[in-house]
């Protein structure tokens, strides 16, 4: 039975089993002499940070791989490799959000606290999300190391972590106490933060893996990189957007841009949409945590219909990526990118 992912349930299940395999293997990784205690930590702060969002990217892999091999049934191991990879890149994801979330100061994550709200975690966050990063490594020495495609693989989890904190970089530096200043918010430098920050690592990442674990070289397929990182900015302003206007139930989360002064695709095109009085009244409120600044920011967000552009970008967006979409020569292609943009096009959450 396909769900509104497009993912079988049984798929789901069989990701989510392997979850389990890995760690067990990371929680008796005879690297570590391990106690009952740290075992249980590691344990609780896995099952909190790791399986519990949409785990869109981890089944992508699984996904694409599939489709890259034209329906041609996958071995077990095949199931699992993919799945592995997968994981990985759930772990990345748990990695960056356990961080970001102390970074943005944010409150509430896939609908439970952010994990340093948790009583008794606090900033031993900062070095779970460390041992989070680790674990990757981990995972891959123990099933990969013997593929051809070891160092690839590696290497490629290397450059998109790099890529990701550097996106995270330009997204914080914009904020500095002290050096608030809207007039240098512009769309050519929303796109470069979310490119850096999100795009590499949502979604040429999974493909990539499959990729790689196909056999195939990076190099050959730069044009589909183009088309993933436009999917991953377009995303990201469904984030953005969201983060305002999402129903807090739905996206598991409690926007906090507005008050953190955030590039946002949204001040960023309201900026461009208001007129000379309501754009003092956003120099002068956008920022500040108090909820009567924020209500200001959010009364001329309405007034200039922001909801009415960002649909418009949003079916413009779709338009022109299922265009690019369809200029791909391999219809296997052509398939893996259509079925990503299917998960995400109008997503509420
Ligand atoms: C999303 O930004 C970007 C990330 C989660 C990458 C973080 C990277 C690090 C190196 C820590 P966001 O803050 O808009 O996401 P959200 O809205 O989910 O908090
Ligand atoms: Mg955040
Ligand atoms: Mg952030
Ligand atoms: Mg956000």
């Amino acid at each position: 039975m396909a769900n509104t992912n497009g993912t079988t349930s049984d798929l789901r299940a069989t990701f989510l089993g392997v979850y389990s395999v890995l760690k067990s293997e990371l929680l008796n990784d005879p690297a570590f002499e391990w106690t009952d205690d740290s075992r249980q930590w590691v344990e609780r702060m896995l099952d909190y940070n790791v399986p519990g969002g949409k785990l869109n990217r981890g089944l992508s892999v699984i996904d694409s791989y599939k489709l890259l091999k034209e329906g041609k049934d996958l071995s077990e191991d095949e199931v699992f490799l993919a799945s592995a990879l997968g994981w990985c890149i759930e772990w990345l994801q748990a990695y960056f959000l356990v961080l970001d979330d102390i970074m943005d100061n944010s409150h509430t994550r896939r609908g439970q606290p952010c994990w340093f709200k948790v009583p008794k975690v606090g900033l031993i966050a900062v070095n779970d999300g460390t041992i989070l990063r680790n674990h990757i490594p981990r995972i891959l020495k123990r099933h990969f190391r013997e593929k051809p495609y070891y160092v690839d693989l590696l290497d490629l989890f290397n450059e998109v972590e790099f890529q990701t904190a550097s996106g995270q970089m330009i997204d914080l530096i914009t904020t500095i106490e002290g050096e608030k200043d809207l007039s240098k918010y512009s769309l050519p430098l929303h796109r470069r933060i979310v490119q850096y920050k999100t795009a590499y690592y949502s979604f040429y990442l999974p493909v990539a893996c499959a990729l790689v674990m196909a056999g195939e070289n990076l190099d050959n397929h730069v044009n589909v990189k183009e088309v993933l990182i436009d999917m991953g900015i377009y995303f990201q302003v469904q984030d953005d957007y969201l983060d305002c206007f999402g129903e807090p139930e739905k996206i598991g989360k409690i926007g906090t841009d507005i008050e953190d002064f955030k590039c946002s695709w949204l001040v960023v095109k309201a900026l461009e949409h208001c007129n000379e009085e309501q754009k003092k009244i956003i120099f002068e409120h956008y920022g500040k945590a108090d909820p009567a600044d924020v209500a200001k920011i959010k009364a001329i967000y309405n007034e200039i219909n922001l909801q009415g552009v960002f649909a418009d970008f949003e079916s413009k967006s779709y338009e022109k990526l299922t265009s690019s979409i369809e200029a791909h020569p391999s219809k296997a292609v052509q398939q893996v990118l259509k079925s990503f943009l299917g998960k995400i096009y109008k997503r509420q959450k």
